[in-house]
């Protein structure tokens, strides 16, 4: 049954796209093989040098085909309210209408591939079956690698009844004797990035890279399944999920939302600074977070990979990432040395004399262009991790003690706040976001970017319904078996532009403190804006923080949240009517704090 709906769906979309066969992937490492030949023998993967890095292989992408398009990536829901303001909305008809031209014979000369894939562990109640078409072979040898690929997914069909249908093309056809470009792709306004919440379904043209091409990932597992979750009472989240355990032996699981570059798969494989104390992955980049039997929210890592950035990877700042890679692995758009191993911006010691850069070209340390592009990436299996968390692949999910947030904040945010109860805690989730850096418009300069739970480009539907959700999330259960919230910021700064905090691996000793917090051991101290450690109750044995420096770090300056609470108000408005009285109740609440506590000094109590 459920298989013939696949074989017509396959069948009709192989006679709109028109390729010149169709094969359908077991996920078996002889096929793997198979493919990976094909793509080095036709120039399209470089096979890295096989005793430094064995079985790993070099891509490049097309210079216009780099990251996520944002604006060409789209919400075709019935309603334009459904979007909301923060998505761009096309009516489902017209979005339909453009890309069906657009698919029409997009796949003459090519071959079309079937990708059985399944999001979360073979047999989890959680777990979701999609299947992408593509005829891109660079997609199938990496969704192989980031999600549960083959014949044991589609074995799976029965059980699960249905699937998401995935249907991707890079746009570019070939006629007859037409040479294949390296790296083909459409031109960015014909590129499309489409999701049809209602009917759980994903259209995507024009690109082959990372999460535009790698259909599992942010179109499924996020967009189209946080629409999901919202009408089955779950949660699709852009987080990490770590095990701790203490010196004891006792462990926790925590799940942590950040925006970019705020280093989430170097938490996710934090190496603790304190003896005893460690910590474990589950995933790096999305938890689906549902409530078990005893109305505790447990999460899976719906994928089965990382997809990571490369630049700024090291063995000092990220050393289970640089064994993950050692062997196994695919590279895109990084630098190649002569010696056929991989280098990149940030990586451990100096630039070799000369390498080749993601371009393919000649570079040499006088060159002004990097070697590998900002966005190259990585793409590894978890269990080539040594620091995975034996419950990785269990089907009920760990249990989630702590959730965190945070985003790079020079100022006004503490290095760790804990909310004082659930709908507080969405509110931290929903201001958070970080100040826009140098690297962008220097106008902009100060400005904080909102992205609610790091969510912004990720949420299948409204974002007002989205916070809505996470509230009516509390409502099934009791407050006591709910997740505390804790707001992080590793990226705060004095007045002469120095970081106050250490980062990395010294971060254990404020997942230590929330440890101890949800133990009930750990001392805090209340203010308007939640529960603040004390000085004291910040580990600090091994390491040399300054009183002044971890005061400043703890300090709530009322001048600095007055500012504040009124870019979050403003922020809620752009929002509008859907954004839920209880969050901007929240920011009024925290506004009286502050004049109570200034009343009470201006009276001298
Ligand atoms: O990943 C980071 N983390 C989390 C680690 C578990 N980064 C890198 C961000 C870019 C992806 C950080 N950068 C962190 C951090 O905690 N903190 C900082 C800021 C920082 C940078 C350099 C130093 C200190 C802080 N260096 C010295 O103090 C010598
Ligand atoms: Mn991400």
């Amino acid at each position: 049954m459920h298989a013939k709906k696949l074989t017509i769906w396959v069948n009709k979309m192989a006679s709109l796209c028109q390729p010149d066969r169709v094969v359908w992937c077991d996920g078996s490492d002889a096929e793997n093989e198979r493919f990976l030949n094909e793509l080095t023998a036709t120039g399209k993967a470089i096979a890295l040098h096989p005793e430094k890095r064995p079985r790993c292989h070099a891509f490049f992408s097309d210079p216009s085909d780099v990251a996520r398009v944002e604006d060409r990536t789209f919400i075709a829901s019935k309603k334009e309210s459904d979007a909301g303001p923060t998505n761009n909305w096309q009516p489902p008809r017209k979005m339909k209408k453009t890309m069906l031209k657009l698919f029409k014979g997009s796949m003459k000369g090519r071959t079309m591939y079937v990708i059985p894939f399944m999001m979360g562990p073979f047999d989890s109640p959680l777990s979701k079956i999609g299947i992408q078409l593509t005829d891109s072979l660079y997609v199938v040898v990496n969704m192989r690698i980031m999600t549960r690929m083959g014949q044991q997914a589609l074995d799976r069909l029965p059980a699960k009844k249905t699937f998401i249908p995935c249907l991707h093309s890079i746009g570019h056809p070939l006629a007859p004797g037409e040479p294949d470009p390296l790296w083909p792709a459409a031109p960015i306004e014909r590129k499309y990035i489409s999701h049809f919440p209602e009917k759980r379904l994903i259209w995507s043209y024009g690109s082959g890279y990372g999460g535009n091409a790698l259909l599992g990932k942010k179109c499924l597992a996020l967009r189209i399944a946080s629409k999901m979750a919202k009408d089955e009472g779950w949660m699709a989240e852009h987080m990490l999920i770590l095990k701790i355990t203490n010196p004891e032996g006792r462990h926790k699981f925590f799940a942590a939302a950040f925006p970019s570059a705020c280093g989430k798969t170097n938490l996710a494989m934090l190496v603790s600074k304190l003896p005893g104390w460690k910590v474990e992955t589950i995933g790096d980049d999305i938890a689906w977070i549902s409530l078990d039997q005893e109305g505790r929210m447990r999460a899976i890592n719906p994928e089965k990979g990382f997809f990571g950035v490369a630049k700024g990877t090291s063995y000092a700042s990220n050393p289970s990432a640089m064994r993950a890679v050692e062997k196994d692995t695919i590279f895109t758009n990084v630098a190649i040395t002569d010696d056929m191993d991989v280098w990149w911006e940030g990586i451990d010691g100096k630039p070799p004399a000369h390498l080749m850069d993601w371009k393919r070209a000649d570079w040499t340390p006088d060159k002004e262009t990097p070697a590998a592009h900002p966005n190259s990436r990585f793409t590894t299996a978890i269990t080539n991790c040594p620091v995975i968390a034996p419950e990785w692949d269990d089907p009920e999910g760990v249990p989630i003690s702590a959730i965190l947030v945070g985003g790079r904040r020079p100022s006004t945010i503490p290095l760790v706040h804990e909310s004082v109860d659930w709908t507080h805690g969405v509110f931290m989730g929903s201001m958070m976001g970080s100040e826009v850096t140098a690297a962008t418009i220097s106008t902009m300069l100060g400005i904080v970017r909102r992205d609610p739970f790091a969510m912004l480009p990720f949420i299948g539907y409204h974002v007002g319904d989205y916070l809505a959700h996470w509230l009516e999330m509390a409502e099934k259960t009791e407050a006591s078996k709910l997740p505390r919230i804790y707001y992080v910021n590793w990226f705060r700064k004095d007045e002469h532009n120095r970081f106050l905090w250490p980062g990395f691996g010294d971060n254990i000793r404020v997942l230590k403190w929330i440890f101890e917090r949800l133990d009930g051991t750990a001392e805090a101290k209340e203010t308007p804006i939640g529960y603040l450690p004390t000085r004291n109750a910040i580990d600090r044995s091994g390491v040399n923080i300054k009183n002044a420096d971890l005061d400043a770090l703890l300090t709530v300056d009322p001048a600095e949240w007055q500012d504040e609470l009124k870019s979050i108000n403003h922020f809620y408005e752009s929002i509008g009517e859907k954004l839920p009285d209880a969050l901007t109740d929240v920011l009024k609440h925290i506004q009286a704090q502050f004049e109570d506590v200034a009343g009470n000094q201006g009276e001298g109590s």
